[in-house]
């Protein structure tokens, strides 16, 4: 099982509606470690490029006016084969075929409303945090500073 790297985003929806903190609470609470963490309204040309693989869709339109509505909060998390962990945490596209405990079944009804991205392959999520991160995130270990320690 590797360690991996993805790109999950809460769309403009899923901002409005006060969900960021319960997205983050879920990879927090599986254990995943957040690696960056931005609120950006993002260019049409931005989104074109993050979703080039669906421009062919008849819904490409509608997807790009919906992302750009309002800002969102794009995260880089890592861990354990986070890419297919990390989506079934989301839940299917369509959130009335999600089921319950997923982002998307608990709180999505509409497929173009459907609350977060996930990438969908290791190399599609490095592609995707290179794009919304160019500057590139830290790497941290969890571990090295001992900041629960009580005898302060
Ligand atoms: P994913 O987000 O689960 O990976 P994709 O197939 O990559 O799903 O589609 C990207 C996004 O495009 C979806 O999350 C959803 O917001 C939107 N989308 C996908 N299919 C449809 C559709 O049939 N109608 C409207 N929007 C869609
Ligand atoms: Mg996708």
């Amino acid at each position: 099982m590797a360690t991996e790297r993805t790109y999950i985003m809460v769309k403009p929806d899923g901002v409005e509606r006060g969900l960021v903190g319960e997205i983050i609470k879920r990879f927090e609470n599986k254990g995943y470690q957040l690696l960056a963490l931005q609120m950006i309204k993002p260019t049409k040309e931005l989104l074109e490029e993050h979703y080039t693989d669906l421009k062919e869709k008849p819904f490409f339109p509608g997807l790009i006016k919906y992302m750009s509505a309002g800002p969102v909060v794009g995260m880089v998390w890592i861990g354990k084969d986070i890419v297919k962990v990390g989506r079934r945490l989301l839940g299917e596209t369509n959130p009335l075929a999600s089921n319950p405990g997923t982002i998307r079944g608990d709180f999505g009804i509409d497929v173009g409303r459907n609350l977060c991205h996930g990438s969908d392959s290791p190399d599609n999520a490095e592609r995707e945090i290179s794009l919304w991160f160019p500057n590139g995130v830290v790497q941290w270990d969890p571990t090295e500073n001992n900041m629960t320690q009580k005898d302060l």
